[in-house]
């Protein structure tokens, strides 16, 4: 994918696994999501209730076809063997994980996306071989425990102000009140779970998000 597709792509990404659901079918939400507007989806199967080995599998080779049959991005979180099994269009990794480098290294013709919570961090992950920045915790999320302190859309602007070019999201805690100022402080588009995956309609929560990011 080249680059300023990956930008376009980048526009509304949902990133979410079956404990963000609420009880609801992920792929009935992920279905909903796509006819809201979402661009891009990541499967990220972690936290209290997440599924392991063969449901993960079977949950993931679901969301995997759905994401196919309407031309959305799929990319897996932080597992390079799943990434591989489901033939994802990239993976997205921590600080905490492999070491982007490694994993540019070993899958070449994947998309590769690395979280960053720093000028510092976003100019390594562009020297490992990184195709795309997610750069949180922009707001205060619940969503991950473990999330860093929150940086706020400023953040993104110094990041922008060092002369970082790479496509990137913003993530943690972004909804329809807040998107668009993610968006101004030099993001291509926002990354969010729980105001799609655990609103009472994914559809329109999506689409008020595509309303507020134009
Ligand atoms: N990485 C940084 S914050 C976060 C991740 C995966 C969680 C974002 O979830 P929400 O529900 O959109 O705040
Ligand atoms: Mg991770």
């Amino acid at each position: 994918m080249k680059i300023e597709q990956l930008r376009k792509a980048l526009r509304l990404y949902l990133v979410m696994g079956s404990p963000n659901c609420g009880g609801a079918d992920p792929a009935a939400v992920l279905e909903a999501a796509i006819a809201g507007g979402i661009t891009m989806f990541q499967f990220r199967e972690k936290g209290a209730g997440a599924l392991q080995g063969a449901a993960k599998l079977e949950l993931g080779a679901r969301l995997r076809r759905l994401c196919a049959q309407h031309a959305i991005p799929f990319i897996v979180n932080d597992d390079e063997g799943l990434a591989l099994e489901l033939e994802a269009d990239g993976i997205h990794i921590g600080q905490e994980d492999t070491p982007a480098a490694a994993v540019r290294q070993r899958l070449k013709n994947m998309i590769v996306g690395v979280s960053a919570h720093d000028l510092a961090e976003a100019r390594s992950a562009l020297a490992e071989g990184a195709d795309y920045l997610g750069v949180g915790p922009q707001y205060a999320t619940r969503t991950k425990p473990d999330a860093r302190e929150v940086q706020g859309p400023a953040a993104i602007q110094r990041i922008r102000a060092g002369g970082i070019r790479l496509p990137l999201v913003g993530i943690g805690g972004i909804d329809a009140t807040n998107a668009s100022h993610v968006i101004r402080a030099g993001a291509d588009g926002v990354a969010v779970v729980s105001a799609i995956a655990s609103a009472h309609s994914p559809r329109e929560a999506a689409a008020e998000l595509v309303r507020n990011i134009k």
